[in-house]
């Protein structure tokens, strides 16, 4: 297969959650030290990754009909209680602002959870007419979730920093229809490009965001076989446009309320993105997203380093367009190396006298460790052929190892034991609570989503007949 070295990955999957903290330390990702729990500090060089993953999303968007646009941090108590489901699913979460200085305010403030009653409120003024929808916006924002549940760098944040949230408008509950496959359509290819590897499957009714009438979500499967929600696109149907009263005039001239969904992801796809590529030695980034694609390091002779200073310079120019950094610290280059791999830089580009002499490079694959000696004239060529087949490598590695975690269950002492060796079960189910209940208490973790449409078989409880394919894992 794609040759990756196995053996540099002990550490990195039998202690997962150590290696993760440790990691987002060591290549200066994040500061972790900030003295209120549940929020984080993002290094510069963790800003960038952060910046080029935005990056990838905001196009994707862009290219689809969505507009980018801002809305307040603080909600009004009276707009963010407005919907009944809404506001019970969240109000064990929310962080209120109650003074303005020693002022009491007169109506309490919320940070947002999210946003939905921070915007809709406005869509309602925005639109009249059918010919205003459909209506795509989006923002990327910071929310607050006072979490209760243990929290972890960019798993789950009290301050969420890089909430990316869409909300839609529609006229016909069709065209919403349409517009939730077009969004899992977007995710798929914004995790593709991430070398992400997913489960989408659709939330249990007692599980869906508060307020919608359905969810999809997109899981992935962490070293430790833990699942992880990394996004999520909801069918919001008219729940809120009828609380807020978003309506418009049909080509009959008639009033209807509109049809909504909203879909959003979080850091947890940076935390994704840096857990599911690294080794025993660090991270190793998708060239795409890195910061740095290529690291050039000089190997200095006495009397020749300005010779090879300035071919290290040449080779900088020569590759415009591809990220590179000239490593010119006074360190042995061993110990560059090692910096550079454990911030996951995807190639290493080494030059010497004797590769001046010889009309040659050395570069050095993240991933794989493999060097080879390629001829000066075929530099670019080859440095871009190798970032492609470094991204390849990542991804389908990822994909391979999620899809060996994922394993197939026809009872409940199946999934319990497949729980127990740190893998995600997947088995037949009906789609009941009760069902999902004696899962829960026999394996101690309950279904967290369902795959409709696929071969016929029998719920693993009950025996009925269904073609529900149930997911059960730990999560995050
Ligand atoms: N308005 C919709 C989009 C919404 O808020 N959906 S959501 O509640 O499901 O959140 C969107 C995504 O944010 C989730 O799928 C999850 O990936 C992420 N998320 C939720 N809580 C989080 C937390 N405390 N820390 C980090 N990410 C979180
Ligand atoms: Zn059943």
């Amino acid at each position: 297969m794609c040759g990756l070295v196995d053996e540099m990955r002990t550490r990195w999957r039998e202690r997962f959650s150590e290696w993760y903290a440790e990691h987002l330390d060591r290549a200066e990702i994040l500061d972790v030290r900030y003295p209120v729990k549940g929020t984080y500090v993002w290094r510069p060089y963790g800003f960038r990754i952060r910046a080029r993953v935005l990056g990838v999303i905001r196009r994707l968007l862009d290219e689809t009909g969505h507009e980018e646009a801002l809305f307040p941090l603080l909600i009004p108590e009276h707009e963010f209680a407005k919907e009944a489901k809404h506001i019970a699913g969240f109000e064990d979460e929310v962080y209120w602002v109650t003074h303005g200085g020693l002022t009491e305010l007169k109506v309490k403030l919320a940070l947002r959870p999210t946003s939905e009653t921070a915007m809709y409120p406005i869509f309602a003024l925005w639109i009249r007419s059918h010919a205003d929808l459909p209506l795509r916006v989006y923002q990327v924002v910071n929310t607050f979730r006072y979490e209760t549940k243990h929290t972890r760098p960019l798993i789950r944040m009290r301050e969420i920093t890089t909430f990316k949230e869409a909300h839609t408008v529609h006229s016909t509950s069709q065209d919403a229809e349409r517009q939730v496959q077009v969004a899992i359509e977007c995710y798929r290819r914004f995790f593709d490009t991430l070398g992400v590897p997913y489960i989408i499957s659709k939330r249990p009714e007692w599980d869906k965001f508060p307020g919608a009438e359905y969810t999809v979500a997109f899981d992935t499967i962490f070293p430790d076989g833990r699942l992880l929600q990394i996004a999520t696109v909801h069918n919001l149907g008219q729940n809120f446009s009828r609380t807020f009263e978003i309506t418009f005039e049909n080509p009959q001239g008639e009033q209807e309320y509109a049809y909504q969904t909203c879909y959003g992801i979080s850091d947890r796809v940076i935390a994704a993105l840096l857990a599911l590529h690294g080794d025993d030695a660090g991270l190793c980034l998708m060239p795409e997203v890195a910061p740095i694609q290529a690291v050039i390091v000089p190997i200095w002779f006495k009397e020749r380093k300005e010779e090879v200073d300035r071919e290290a310079e040449a080779i900088a120019k020569e590759l415009s367009g591809v990220r590179v950094h000239i490593d010119t610290r006074d360190l042995r280059p061993g110990a560059k190396y090692y910096d550079w791999e454990l911030r996951g830089v995807p190639l290493r580009i080494e030059i010497g006298p004797r590769d001046i002499e010889q009309g040659k490079v050395t570069l050095v694959r993240r991933d794989t460790g493999e060097r080879v000696s390629v001829p000066r004239s075929a530099l670019r060529r080859e440095v871009e052929r190798l970032l492609g087949a470094i991204g390849d490598a990542l991804r389908e590695r990822a994909w391979k190892e999620m899809r060996a975690r994922l394993r197939r269950a026809t009872s409940a002492d199946e999934i319990k034991g497949i729980l127990e060796e740190r893998c995600v079960a997947e088995a037949f189910w009906c789609g009941s609570r009760e069902c999902d209940d004696t899962i829960e208490a026999q394996a101690g973790a309950g279904f967290a989503g369902m795959i409709e449409g696929g071969d016929e078989g029998r719920c693993v409880v009950c025996g009925r007949g269904t073609t529900k394919l149930g997911i059960v894992g730990r999560s995050y």
